[in-house]
């Protein structure tokens, strides 16, 4: 018997793979775990009957022998397969879009870095030229949806997006998949949401502004989809809730839209994982308390090491620095040959202000082309140091509107950052 399988609490990208892994190997059966996502549960009530798919209960693990694993890398996420671990008689394909490592060695693998493993296998099935039926297409889209956020997380790629747009030639219905998609936000929803605003600490970590929440419930929803909304009312760069569950256990669900807090790292430390971006963990060791695990995310966080550019990556030099005693013709000759719109002010190697195109606009009269540039000079400078993230510069300059941003070392200025730099930053086109 060949199956095709996931991990334990299927996604929509879990589902949707061991679907189409069915139409890649004919003859084989998707077998799903018993515990779904409360939206795939819901999706299988209503299409059990038109979709083949038997649970991992009714399948004895003696007569398998060739398993499809897809959206996993880990024995321990497969529902009762696990027994097959380290059986040689047992073939084991591998399709995921997890790039961490993994305890599956199989005896083939398509892995690589996309936004859903669904991707993956769309690819294959357009290059066998096989046909979907429109539920086919509309159960590989919200998987696809569900795990890019719509195409919008980081970990989106040229190829997510061009898989949906086949999806859609193929089909795929935008009403259904929405309504899959969105039904996650329902009244338990409501409740944690409003919790998590009046309680959630928020806590600066490195410049980064995270939230840390502790919310009792219930009973298990899908919550996901409330830790990012809280995320982007609060605006914060990364989320972390701890939910408790009253019959006991915890997860956590993390979220993070800054490099610098990669969720998937973090999470292991949990015995979960994920992306980059995206992640959960369920916290088996129940000897933790709640308030132990909080304090356990914020230390993780607190080591994270810095990634990502420092100004002294991004900034320009060396800087034009003039005199304070220079007239402000000589500025507007020095901007003019030099092409630049912000001009330093030191005297003693100290800065001492900043003159910038925008100033110079605002010469009405003839002879204030001859005063020093001390007069019309800002001498309330804001500056960063060297050593501070290239994110940070950015995000400074766009708090206090400057198109220009000193870097200081001591009271020397060092560098400069200014738009241009910013730019090349955010697209990536630094040099490295
Ligand atoms: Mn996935």
């Amino acid at each position: 018997m060949q199956i095709a399988t996931t991990h334990r609490n299927t996604d929509f990208d879990g589902l949707a793979s061991i679907v189409a892994a069915t139409m890649l190997y004919p003859g084989s059966v998707a077998v799903c775990p018993k515990n779904v996502n409360p939206n795939v549960h819901r999706f299988l009530s209503l299409h059990k009957t038109s979709i083949d798919i038997i649970l991992a209960n009714e399948v004895n693990p003696e007569e398998v022998t060739s398993m499809i694993v897809v959206d996993t890398n880990q024995w321990r996420r497969l529902d009762r397969f696990d027994s097959l671990r380290g059986r040689d008689d047992v073939e084991v394909v591998l399709w995921d879009h997890h790039m961490g490592l993994g305890d599956i060695q199989p005896t083939w693998q398509c892995v690589e870095k996309m936004g859903a493993t669904i991707t993956l296998l769309v690819r294959a099935i357009r290059e066998r030229g096989l046909q979907l039926t429109p539920l086919q297409a509309t159960l590989y889209l919200i998987g696809l949806y569900e795990d890019t956020g719509q195409l919008t997380f980081s970990s989106t790629t040229p190829e997510d997006a061009r898989t949906a747009a086949f999806l859609l030639e193929q089909g795929a219905d935008l009403t259904i998949a929405v309504d899959f998609l969105n039904m996650a936000y329902g009244e338990m929803q409501k409740k944690v949401l409003f919790r998590l605003m009046r309680d959630a600490e928020q806590h600066d970590i490195k410049g980064k502004k995270v939230g840390i929440g502790v919310v009792n419930i219930d009973k298990h929803v899908e919550l996901s989809m409330v830790v990012q909304m809280y995320g982007k009312i609060v605006n914060a760069d990364a989320v972390f809730v701890l939910f408790v569950n009253e019959g006991g256990g915890y997860f956590i669900i993390g979220r993070s839209s800054t490099p610098e807090i990669n969720v998937n790292n973090l999470l292991q430390r949990f015995g979960g994982g994920g992306h980059p971006g995206a992640g959960s963990a369920t916290i088996t060791d129940t000897k933790m308390t709640p308030a132990e695990v909080r304090q356990k995310i914020i230390a993780a966080l607190h080591e994270i090491q810095r990634g990502g550019a420092l100004v002294a990556d991004m900034m320009s030099f060396p800087v034009t620095t003039v005199s304070p005693e220079t007239t402000m013709h000589q500025i507007r000759h020095i901007m003019e040959g030099e092409r630049i719109r912000g001009v330093v002010v030191e005297e003693d190697e100290c800065l001492r202000g900043i003159i910038v195109l925008w100033d110079l606009k605002k010469l009405r009269l003839r002879k204030q082309w001859n005063s020093p540039v001390k007069a019309f000079m800002n001498r309330q400078v804001t500056t960063i140091a060297p050593e501070a993230l290239a994110s940070e510069a950015a995000e400074l300059m766009v708090q206090k509107n400057i198109g220009h941003l000193p870097v200081v070392q001591g009271t020397k200025v060092i560098g400069i950052v200014t738009r241009t730099d910013v730019i090349n930053y955010l697209y990536g086109m630094l040099p490295t």
